[in-house]
């Protein structure tokens, strides 16, 4: 059975859960998800260690294989255990999928991510706004290409919805609900109109509902 290691409030961890959840994964039954992280803890463990030697979620087992890196997970179910092979896309959606996935790692994620650790996870008295709205406003900025990709298509590598838009979503929902939590420390959060319709897709056509979050919660 597959094992996966991670708190189910983690981005990266969500992506692995939502891949499992679309290649008809149910756990309990085909795979096993264990809390850790942050007050779970478990991650500075030397056992989990020797599995991953950043100390970070998500890790999962598969049989002798170990792996981390959420999108290089992502990639690997993909490959190994699509059996209806939706995810075996032509090589251009493939690649297309593949860029945007880089883009959500390298470029997207770095940009929101000061300001969602700045609002979710620093004590208020601690929090430095300036470089919160910021971010923020880098994303805004940044999720236009995004949106401008969706106009001409259906998901972000073409007409299937693919493993990118795994990623791409998980970060564009957190966007979207830290404006809605934090309006006067984000500022403005632009219409991105195909944004909007693709999320809509995705939250009626896919198993995005698994990981779906109306709260920050990382209690959980
Ligand atoms: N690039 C890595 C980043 C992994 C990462 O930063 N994981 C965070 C959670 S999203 C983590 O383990 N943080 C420490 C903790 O939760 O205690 C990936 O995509 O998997």
């Amino acid at each position: 059975m597959i094992r996966l290691w991670g708190r189910k409030s983690s981005i990266n961890v969500q992506k692995v859960l939502w891949c499992l959840a679309e290649l008809g994964f149910e756990e309990g039954k085909d795979f096993e998800q264990i809390d850790a992280g942050l007050h779970f803890g478990k991650n500075r463990t030397p056992e989990f260690l020797a599995l991953n030697p950043n100390g970070l979620v998500p890790t999962l087992e598969d049989g002798e294989l170990v792996l981390w890196e959420s999108n290089t997970i992502l990639r690997y179910l993909a490959r190994q255990h699509d059996q209806s092979k939706r995810f075996t896309a032509d090589i251009t959606t493939q690649y297309q999928s593949e860029k945007w996935m880089d883009w959500q790692l390298g470029t997207m994620w770095p940009a929101l991510r000061p300001a969602f650790l700045g609002l979710t996870r620093v004590p208020e008295n601690e929090r430095n706004y300036v470089a919160i709205q910021k971010a923020y406003q880098d994303t805004n900025t940044l999720l236009a290409l995004l949106d401008q990709q969706l106009a001409t298509q259906a998901y972000c590598s073409g007409n299937t919805f693919q493993i990118g838009d795994i990623t791409l979503a998980l970060c564009v929902s957190r966007w979207i609900l830290l404006n809605q939590t934090f309006p006067d420390k984000t500022g403005p959060r632009p219409q991105l109109h195909n944004i909007d319709a693709w999320m809509k897709r995705i939250e009626e056509g896919t198993q995005y509902h698994v990981v779906a979050e109306k709260e920050f919660n990382i209690a959980k």
